[in-house]
C-alpha cells in the first residue's frame, strides 16, 4: 500500500467543502489506489458543523481514507500537508466595497501562507479557491517564505468548464470534444474565456460556430456572469461545480496534459509570458509536464479582440494588488 498523501482544506464545513471532501476521500484526486489523510481547517464557529461532517466521513468508511484531523489551529491544519486547498474566506456582504473584501480576506491569507511555509511537506502545492482567489493566492505565496512561487495556484477551472459547456450546447457537440480553451486573467467577471483558439471536435470553434456576434457577446457574458445566475436560481452560490473544478485543477496538475491541449489555472507571472506584468497571479494556458512540473504554453495567438479583453482583466489584477500592497512583503 502507498504512503498516504495529506490534503489540507480550509473552510471545510462550508458548502464547497461539503461537496469536496467526500470526493477526495473516495479517490477523485489521486486515483483508486492512493490513500489520503484529510486535515480540515475551520474558524472556531465552524468547528461544530465540521464535527458533523467528520461524523459523516466516518460513516462512509472510505477504504482510502486514513487520518482525519479537524482543527482551528493553522499549524496543526497544515502539518505535513502535500496539497493545501484554501477554500475558506469571508463572503462579500451588502455595503462592502471590493477593497474592504480584499483587505479582510487578504489578512486570512498572510497567516495561512506563513503556516504553510512553517508546517507543510517539502513538496507542498497550494490551490486557492476562496475569493478574490487570484489576489489571495498572491498574498499567500508572498508570505510563504522559502516555498517557490510556482507551487501556488488560483482556480479559474470553473470558468473554463463553464465556457466549454456553453460552446458544446451551442454547437451540439459533446463538451468532451471542446479543447484548448484558456481563461485569461482574473477569476472575476472580467476574466476572458478565449474562444479564438478553442477547438471543437478538432476544428476551430470559430468555424464550427459561425455566429461571431454570439461568441463575442452572449457567450462571454454568460460565462462571466454564470456565478450570479446560479445564485439567482439556486439561492446559493455554486458549490458542487466549484468543488468539481478544484478536483479537475489538481488532477490536471498531477497528470501530464494531453499533447497539444492546455488547461487554465492562475499562476505567478514573472513577466516573461504574453506581456503579463510580473508579480500578479493570472490565468494563462498551462501544460503539466510531470507531476510537479508545469509550463506556460507559449505561442498561443492573441488577437486584437483578445488583447483588449486581457488588458481589462490584467488592469483589475493590478488594482487588486495595489489594494493589498501592505500584505505583500517586498
Ligand atoms: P461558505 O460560506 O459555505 O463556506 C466558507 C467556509 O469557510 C465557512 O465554513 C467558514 O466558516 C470558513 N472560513 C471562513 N474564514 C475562514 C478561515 N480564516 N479559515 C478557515 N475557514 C474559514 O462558502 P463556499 O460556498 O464554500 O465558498 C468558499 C469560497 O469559494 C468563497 O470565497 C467563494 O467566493 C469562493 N468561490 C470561488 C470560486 C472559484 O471559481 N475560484 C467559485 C465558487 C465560489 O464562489
Amino acid at each position: 500500500m502507498k504512503d498516504p498523501i495529506t490534503v489540507s482544506i480550509t473552510g471545510a464545513a462550508g458548502q464547497i467543502g461539503y461537496a469536496l471532501l467526500f470526493r477526495i476521500a473516495s479517490g477523485a484526486l489521486f486515483g483508486p489506489d492512493q490513500p489520503v489523510n484529510l486535515r480540515l481547517i475551520e474558524i472556531e464557529p465552524g468547528l461544530k458543523p465540521l464535527q458533523g461532517v467528520v461524523m459523516e466521513l466516518d460513516d462512509c468508511a472510505f477504504p482510502l481514507l486514513r487520518e482525519v484531523v479537524p482543527t482551528a489551529d493553522l499549524n496543526e491544519g497544515f502539518r505535513g500537508t502535500n496539497w493545501a486547498l484554501l477554500v475558506g474566506s469571508v463572503p462579500r456582504k451588502a455595503g462592502m466595497e471590493r477593497g474592504d473584501l480584499l483587505g479582510i480576506n487578504g489578512k486570512i491569507f498572510t497567516g495561512q501562507g506563513q503556516a504553510i511555509a512553517k508546517n507543510a511537506a517539502a513538496d507542498v502545492r497550494t490551490l486557492v479557491v476562496g475569493n478574490p482567489c487570484n489576489t489571495n493566492a498572491l498574498i499567500c505565496a508572498a508570505n510563504a517564505d522559502g516555498i517557490p512561487k510556482d507551487r501556488f495556484f488560483a482556480m479559474t477551472r470553473l470558468d473554463e468548464n463553464r465556457a466549454k459547456s456553453q460552446l458544446a450546447k451551442k454547437s451540439g457537440i459533446h463538451h468532451s470534444q471542446v479543447t484548448n480553451l484558456c481563461i485569461w486573467g482574473n477569476h472575476s467577471p472580467t476574466m476572458y474565456p478565449d474562444f479564438t483558439n478553442t477547438l471543437i471536435g478538432g476544428k476551430p470553434a470559430t468555424e464550427v460556430i459561425t455566429d461571431r456576434a454570439w461568441l463575442e457577446g452572449e457567450f462571454l457574458t454568460t460565462v462571466q456572469k454564470r456565478g450570479a445566475a446560479i445564485i439567482e436560481a439556486r439561492g446559493l452560490s455554486s458549490a458542487a461545480s466549484a468543488a468539481n473544478a478544484a478536483i479537475d485543477t489538481v488532477v490536471s496538475l498531477v497528470n501530464p496534459t494531453p499533447a497539444g491541449d492546455w488547461h487554465s489555472v492562475a499562476v505567478y507571472s514573472d513577466g516573461s509570458y504574453y506581456g503579463m506584468p510580473a508579480g500578479i497571479m493570472t490565468s494563462m494556458p498551462i501544460r503539466t509536464v510531470t507531476n510537479g512540473t508545469w509550463e506556460v504554453v507559449e505561442g498561443v495567438p492573441v488577437s486584437e479582440f483578445s488583447q483588449g479583453k486581457i488588458d481589462i482583466t490584467v488592469k483589475e489584477l493590478l488594482e487588486e494588488r495595489e489594494f493589498v500592497k501592505d500584505l505583500i512583503p517586498a
